[in-house]
């Protein structure tokens, strides 16, 4: 069992890429994420080393907006992988990945990070693919370009981010199985 938890600014679209994973679906109205929820996928993975595991994973949708700073610390605790979303049809959520980068990091070192520029179906599009190319080789970490709305690149995105994960517990030994988050916290819904 693995947990992975979404981060980026508010409208991005942690939400719709979430969703489109886990259900296939995608909705045009936007209805803001209130605290957390979260979704379970279960996957088969090919490792490296030519075998075939089934791999378990929760997927922790935060709420962008600022008001949930401190939620959003305490549910990233026990996080072995992370994607930081960005829209790619506003540069500013683009410009604040380093900020999620660094909340995240300080949480959870050990963390395998994806960088995700979002709505690259958009027509309207502003930061290009080469910012992407730049932030992986700055932070060290995957990236890939996806629309939550057409699918692409949505399921290789959360494959290889399970696969590098179990590759890295295989590195550092097992994690403590509370660490998932679900033993020890339910989510919750603020402000209802
Ligand atoms: N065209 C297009 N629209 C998208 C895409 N992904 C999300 N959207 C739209 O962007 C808006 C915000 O999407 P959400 O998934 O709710 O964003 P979020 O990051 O979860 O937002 P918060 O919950 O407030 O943090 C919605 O209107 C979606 O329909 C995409 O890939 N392409
Ligand atoms: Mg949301």
């Amino acid at each position: 069992m693995f947990k992975l938890v979404a981060l980026g600014d508010g409208a991005v679209g942690k939400t719709s890429c979430i969703r489109r994973y886990t259900e296939g679906s995608f909705s045009e109205r936007y209805i803001a994420t209130i605290g957390t929820t979260f979704a379970l996928k279960t996957l088969e993975v090919d490792l490296p080393t030519g075998s075939r595991v089934t791999a378990r994973v929760v997927l922790w949708d935060l709420a962008g907006q600022p008001t949930y700073n401190e939620l959003r610390r305490r549910y990233m605790a026990g996080a072995s992988m992370a994607i930081i979303v960005y829209d790619v049809t506003r540069p500013q959520t683009f410009l604040d990945i380093g900020e999620w980068y660094t909340k995240l990091i300080t949480v959870c070192p050990n963390a395998v990070v994806a960088v995700v520029a979002n709505k690259i179906d958009r027509p309207d599009r502003l930061v290009p693919p080469e910012a992407g190319s730049m932030v992986e080789d700055w932070l060290d970490v995957l990236h890939y370009q996806t629309s939550a709305k057409t699918g692409e690149n949505v399921d290789t995105l959360f494959t290889d981010l399970v696969t590098r994960a179990i590759a890295k517990q295989h590195e550092l030994g097992p994690l403590d199985p509370t660490s998932t988050g679900m033993q020890s916290q339910k989510p919750f819904k603020l402000g209802v």
